[in-house]
């Protein structure tokens, strides 16, 4: 398998996935900020010119919930979908919906307004109201969260996501110390060895992924 990555983005979560399950996989760094998903190369593999994509013996899926399942289904691991248990998968990609199509979209009013519209007299307000979807979201996170992981007493790619959105939030200037709870979810995520080897693989610092000093 060959993960196809950006560092940092939300390709952390099939990352971390693939460690948990420790499956057999080289990862392919395609650099956002290089613009290395728009080249036609890259756009062969994804031609919505996202990652992550995950090649399987030469086919490909994209969509991270799309492979965050068909990792659950074939290696069973920590770190996707728990499966073995029906109402907690369904928690699962209950979460993982959310953050796809409505907590990462704030992101993207935030850093990709251009997406939004042609106007760009009206990027300022674009960006705004992602900021103020994004306080509703993470105190919605905050709130669902309490000592264990997201999904109740399973590592779920949940948790990876949440990660994830941890240091985008720092990113953009929020002071994620209104967050303790989610904070120490970052703090026990950033302690799994898998999440380690994915982070320095993608030559990032745990310290990243925690609550400023
Ligand atoms: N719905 C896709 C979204 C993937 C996505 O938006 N990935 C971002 C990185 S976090 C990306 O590739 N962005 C490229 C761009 O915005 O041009 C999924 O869940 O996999």
């Amino acid at each position: 398998m060959i993960l196809y990555y950006s560092p940092g983005a939300c390709s952390l979560v099939a990352h971390v996935a693939l460690e948990e399950a420790a499956a057999p996989y080289t990862a392919e760094r395609v650099v956002l900020a290089e613009g290395a998903h728009r080249t036609p190369q890259y756009l062969r593999i994804n031609p919505h010119a996202r990652v992550p994509a995950l090649e399987v013996d030469g086919r490909i899926i994209t969509e991270n919930i799309a492979i965050l399942n068909y990792l659950a289904q074939r290696f069973g691991a920590a770190g996707s979908v728990p499966l073995d248990d029906p109402l907690a998968a369904a928690r699962c990609n209950e979460l993982l919906g959310w953050f796809a199509s409505t907590v990462h979209i704030a992101f993207a009013q935030v850093w990709r307004p251009e997406r939004f519209t042609a106007d760009t007299d009206a990027y300022p307000t674009i960006v705004d109201g992602g900021h103020e979807a994004l306080r509703g979201h993470f105190a919605e996170i905050e709130g669902l969260l309490g000592t264990g992981w997201a999904v109740d007493g399973h590592f779920t790619a949940a948790d990876s996501y949440l990660l994830t959105f941890f240091r985008w939030g720092r990113r953009i200037g929020n002071d994620m110390s209104a967050y303790p709870r989610w904070a120490a979810l970052a703090q026990r995520i950033v302690e799994r060895p898998t999440v380690q080897r994915a982070l320095a693989t993608e030559d990032l610092t745990p310290e990243a992924f925690l609550q400023a000093a």
